[in-house]
Order: structure tokens, then C-alpha cells, then sequence
């Protein structure tokens, strides 16, 4: 059952990492950093259909499955920037190797937890045998800080059986929120680089003139 997911995730990386090949030979600069993928483990998959209403071994119970959890395969591109988050987003919204389900903006309104990413949830078709298969992908858009808070806080929620306490939970909340500020900061410190890396080169384009 998860191998037209595994599928699904050997062909986009192949594909979203030649956004960032194609993007680098253009101009120098790749809006991605890098590409992860993984298939989701069994445990977490059945775990997260039953949480949604699935009675697992009842009737139709994995087609269910497969349309109740819609990370089943999942894929994450880490960015430097917010700004290179919005840039991957509308390309990946004009591709046609895929539908876009679904665009949950968790930057906008991050989580509770104070989680900030951008999830898209794709349909990718898939041909496994003879058979044609569509399945949805949950790709994750992160900033470099968004990724190095979530990769944390989601290993402190396992160790706490996910009941973090109290004041570790507002702790990492501010932290969360101080990754933010980061991000912000360096948006701003790239947007003062690039006004001035221009004004240089209007300044040597006038001298060039005269
Ligand atoms: P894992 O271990 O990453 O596979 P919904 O379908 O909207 O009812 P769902 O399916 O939980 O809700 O989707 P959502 O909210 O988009 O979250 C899916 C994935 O996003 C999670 O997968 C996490 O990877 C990540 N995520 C969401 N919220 C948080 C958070 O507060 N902290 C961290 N660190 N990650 C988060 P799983 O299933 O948790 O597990």
C-alpha cells in the first residue's frame, strides 16, 4: 500500500530539486535551499486515520485511510527566506504535473504551538504496474529557523508522550516567536544588500556613460 507513496516521493524530489538546479543556472540563486521526503511510518499513519474517525480493520478501513491522512507522503522544501517561501509557492502553483489540493498557510496564522510553515497538499499522479494511482502529497515550505524550531519542538512533543508541559509549552511558543524576528531580520538585511548591490550598479552604469 505505501509503495506508490515511496514512488511519489523518488519522482517530486527528482522534480522539485530541478526547481533549484534550473533556478541556480538562471541566476545564481535558488529560492530552495534543500529537499527531504519520507514515507509516513505505520504507527503514525494509523495513529493519526484513527484520530480522524478511521476505524482501522473495519469495511473499506485503508482506502479510508489513504483519503483521511494526506501526509501519508510527505515532502519538505527549506528555504532561506520568506520571501523565497512565496516565490516556491507560485511556482508550485503553476505546475502541471500535479493539482494543488489545498494550501494551508500556518506563516500567516501560525499554529497554537507557534508553528509557522506553509503546507501544500498535492495530488501527484502515480503509475505503479500497470495501474494508474493518484496520491496526495503534503508538501512543507519552511524557512531555514522555521525548520530548526520544528525539528525540536517535534522531538521534545514525542519524548513528552506529545503532553509537553505548561511552561515548556509558552517557552517554546516565544521561541517559535523569536524565530520569527529572525526570519524578519534577515528578510531585512537581504532587501538592504540587494538596494545596495543596485545602487552600485546604477552608479558604475552612469560612470560608464560619461
Ligand atoms: P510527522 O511525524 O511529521 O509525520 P488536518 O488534516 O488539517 O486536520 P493535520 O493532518 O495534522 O491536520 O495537518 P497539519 O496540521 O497540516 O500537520 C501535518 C504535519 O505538519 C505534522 O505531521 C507535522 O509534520 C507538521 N506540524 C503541524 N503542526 C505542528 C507543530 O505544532 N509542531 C511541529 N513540530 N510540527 C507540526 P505529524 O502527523 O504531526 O507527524
Amino acid at each position: 500500500m505505501k509503495a506508490p507513496y515511496q514512488q511519489t516521493i523518488d519522482e517530486l524530489k527528482v522534480k522539485l530539486k530541478g526547481i533549484k538546479y534550473g533556478c541556480l543556472q538562471e541566476k545564481s540563486y535558488s529560492p530552495i535551499e534543500y529537499v527531504v521526503g519520507r514515507v509516513k511510518s505505520t504507527e503514525s499513519m494509523l495513529q493519526k486515520a484513527e484520530l480522524k474517525g478511521v476505524q482501522i480493520g473495519v469495511g473499506n478501513w485503508i482506502e479510508e485511510v489513504e483519503q483521511a491522512v494526506k501526509d501519508i507522503a510527505g515532502l519538505r522544501l527549506v528555504s532561506r527566506y520568506v520571501e523565497d517561501i512565496r516565490e516556491v509557492l507560485e511556482i508550485l502553483t503553476s505546475r502541471e504535473d500535479f493539482v494543488i489540493e489545498e494550501v494551508k498557510d500556518y506563516i500567516a496564522i501560525p499554529k497554537d504551538s507557534g508553528y509557522r510553515s506553509i503546507h501544500v497538499i498535492v495530488r501527484y499522479p502515480t503509475y505503479h504496474g500497470a495501474v494508474k494511482k493518484d496520491a496526495f502529497c503534503e508538501i512543507q515550505l519552511r524557512t531555514l529557523a522555521m525548520n530548526f524550531w520544528a525539528t525540536n519542538e517535534h522531538e521534545l512533543r514525542y519524548k513528552y508522550d506529545q503532553k509537553l508541559p505548561d511552561d515548556m509549552r509558552a517557552a517554546l511558543r516565544r521561541a517559535a516567536d523569536t524565530a520569527h524576528e529572525l526570519d524578519m531580520q534577515m528578510g531585512e538585511f537581504r532587501r538592504e544588500i540587494r538596494d545596495a548591490h543596485e545602487l552600485n550598479l546604477q552608479y558604475a552604469m552612469s560612470n560608464e556613460v560619461k
